[in-house]
C-alpha cells in the first residue's frame, strides 16, 4: 500500500456553469479509482459568481475534498498554479482546466502511467495515439499546432503536446520547475516542459481527447499569442 495523495489544481475565471459539472465528475472518478485526493479551486475574482458556486460545492462535498484559495482579481494562469500549489497537501499535483475540456476520466491513466516507471511528469497529449481535439475551429487548431510546431523546431523538447495543460507532476519536481519559470500566462505550460528537459526530469505521455468548452468564453486572445511567441524566442535564446 502507498499513501500517495493527489492535489488537483483547478484555476477558474468565469466558470460558474462548468464548475458544478467538473467537480461532480472529479469526485465520481476519483472516488471510483480509490486514490486519495483533494481539489484546490483557485478563483480570480470571477464576476459571474464562480466563487459562490465553489463555496456551495464545498459545503456539499466537504472541505477535505474541496479547498478554495481565491484571489481578488485576475492575475493569470501561471501564478494561479503557484498560488494553489502552496496549499497542496498531496505528494502529487494534477493540473487541469475547469471548463470541461479535460475529462476527469483520464486522471487514472495519468496515475497508472506515472507508477509504471516512477515518472516525474506525465503530460496529456492530444497528438499521440487515441488523443485528439474536438470542437475547435481552423484558427484555433492552427494556433495550437503552430505553437507546438514552432516549439519543437526551436527547442526540441521531446514532448508532443507542449501547450496542453492537463498534467501530473511530482510535487517537489513542480516546485523546483516553477522556481525557474519566468512566464506568467499560457506559455507557462510550455516553459515548464522545456525546463524539465534541462533538469533531466523523466516525462511520459498519455493520449487525451480535448473537447472545446461548451459554456463560457476562452481567455486566449491575440495578446496571449504574442506573449507566447516572445517567450518562445526568449527561451530559445537563454536555455
Ligand atoms: N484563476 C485563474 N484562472 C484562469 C485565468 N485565466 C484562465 N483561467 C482558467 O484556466 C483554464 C483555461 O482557460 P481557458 O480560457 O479555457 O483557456 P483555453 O482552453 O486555452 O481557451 C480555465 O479553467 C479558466 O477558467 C486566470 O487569470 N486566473
Ligand atoms: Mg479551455
Amino acid at each position: 500500500m502507498t499513501n500517495n495523495k493527489y492535489s488537483i489544481l483547478l484555476p477558474t475565471y468565469n466558470e460558474v456553469d462548468n464548475l458544478p459539472i467538473i467537480i461532480w465528475l472529479l469526485v465520481k472518478h476519483m472516488n471510483e479509482s480509490g486514490y486519495d485526493y483533494e481539489i484546490i479551486i483557485i478563483d480570480d475574482g470571477s464576476p459571474d459568481g464562480t466563487l459562490e458556486a465553489a463555496t456551495q460545492l464545498q459545503t456539499l462535498y466537504g472541505d477535505d475534498k474541496i479547498v478554495i484559495k481565491s484571489r481578488g482579481k485576475k492575475l493569470g494562469l501561471g501564478t494561479a498554479y503557484i498560488h494553489g500549489m502552496k496549499f497542496a497537501t498531496g505528494n502529487f499535483i494534477i493540473i487541469m482546466d475547469a471548463d470541461l475540456s479535460h475529462h476527469p476520466k483520464f486522471i487514472k491513466h495519468f496515475i497508472e502511467k506515472q507508477k509504471t516507471e516512477d515518472f516525474d511528469i506525465v503530460t496529456g497529449s492530444r497528438y499521440i495515439g487515441s488523443g485528439g481535439v474536438y470542437g475547435w475551429d481552423m484558427r484555433r487548431k492552427f494556433i495550437s499546432r503552430g505553437a507546438n510546431f514552432l516549439t519543437q523546431i526551436l527547442l526540441q523538447p521531446g514532448s508532443s503536446d507542449l501547450t496542453g495543460s492537463f498534467r501530473l507532476y511530482k510535487k517537489h519536481i513542480l516546485e523546483k520547475l516553477i522556481d525557474k519559470c519566468v512566464s506568467k500566462g499560457y506559455v507557462f505550460q510550455m516553459e515548464i516542459i522545456i525546463r524539465a528537459r534541462k533538469l533531466n526530469c523523466t516525462i511520459a505521455e498519455v493520449p487525451i481527447t480535448f473537447v472545446d468548452r461548451v459554456y463560457g468564453e476562452s481567455k486566449l486572445g491575440g495578446s496571449e499569442i504574442v506573449q507566447f511567441v516572445k517567450s518562445l524566442l526568449y527561451l530559445f535564446a537563454t536555455t
